[in-house]
């Protein structure tokens, strides 16, 4: 089918299904201009709840669409592809968990919601990067065990000060691993006026560099500030951001920062996830209530 067509179906499917679309901001152009709602996990998830639909297909990665699932249990959420999963959530597993609560019995369990559910209804509290600072700040506990990813994990030790214990110790998203500061240097020297936004996801050493520390979130807020960026996190990030500010120059500090779980979703998936109801995301209650609990209270402390 041609690209105006398959777009012409899906907006027919998405009458008579009563659906929307959700679309990360990491997603392919061609998926991002047909959402109805584009952000970040957390917000997309927060908007399912109040939207007026029965099917959300959910252009992200698998624990998105479960996250979005776990607070919306009574609509059905369809992932186009079964090959959009995160890599780094898959770095931790319940056992992990398990053996680092063993080891630190007075220790909260803090998760990014980059997890499974499985996970999740592990964690004491999830955050994303946008609050994970200021919820491990207000924990009574100055020791906290913290996952998957080791570089955020960096990020709150040292805006809290708190003993933060990353689990696995190697946690790490291999997109936003690869900035070096070469490529810090690299983007001073071709955009002298440019500031550098960058993911916490990143090494400490490019996190050290940045003039400001965001989520992609937290990216979209911030660019008003200033008139040229360099962006450090997924690259499509900067076609997100320059349909927002036409006027501000944003420049990927690397073109070949790409997730290939992200990149998996295709316009013609997101028709064909329509047309067959595919696929769609179960969370067994037992593992929902308790990820829930987890999800609610990161929702109430932040
Ligand atoms: O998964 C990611 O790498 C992206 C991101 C984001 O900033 O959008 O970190 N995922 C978020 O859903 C997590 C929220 O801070
Ligand atoms: Fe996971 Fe990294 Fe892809 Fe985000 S960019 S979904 S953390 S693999």
């Amino acid at each position: 089918m041609e690209k105006d067509k398959i777009i012409d179906e899906i907006e027919k499917l998405k009458e008579e299904r009563n659906a929307i679309i959700m679309a990360h901001n990491y997603q392919l152009p061609e998926v991002q201009d047909i959402a109805d709602f584009l952000g970040d996990s957390l917000e997309l998830a927060r908007k399912a709840v109040n939207v007026d639909a029965d099917v959300i297909v959910f252009a992200g990665v698998d624990f998105m669409a479960e996250t979005a699932k776990i607070l919306n249990p009574e609509k059905t959420v369809l992932l186009p592809t079964r090959r959009a999963t995160c890599a780094m959530a898959n770095m931790l597993t319940p056992e992990h968990i398990i053996e680092a609560r063993k080891r630190y019995p007075n220790a909260p369990v803090v998760l990014y919601v980059n997890s499974t559910a499985e996970c999740k209804a592990l964690a004491d509290v999830t955050v994303t990067s946008a609050n994970a600072a200021k919820i491990v700040g207000k924990l009574e506990s100055e020791v906290v065990i913290f996952g998957p990813d080791k570089n955020l994990a960096y990020y709150v030790a040292k805006q809290t000060g708190k003993t933060v214990i990353p689990v696995p110790e190697y946690g790490h998203c291999y997109v936003h691993k690869k900035f070096t500061v070469e490529d810090v240097e690299r983007a001073k020297r071709l955009y002298p006026n440019a500031k550098l936004m960058v993911h916490p996801e990143c090494e400490p050493e490019v996190q050290e560099r940045a003039d400001i520390i965001a989520s992609t979130g937290g990216m979209i807020k911030h660019a008003p500030e200033w008139k040229e960026w360099v962006v450090f996190t997924e690259r499509e990030m900067v076609y997100r951001l320059s349909k927002l500010y036409p006027d501000i120059k944003f420049h990927p500090a690397r073109e070949d920062a790409t997730c290939i779980g992200m990149k998996a979703i295709t316009l013609e998936d997101v028709y064909t996830a329509l047309h067959d109801m595919k696929y769609e995301i179960e969370v067994p209650e037992e593992i929902a209530e308790k990820a829930r609990e987890a999800i609610e209270r990161m929702l109430e402390m932040s």
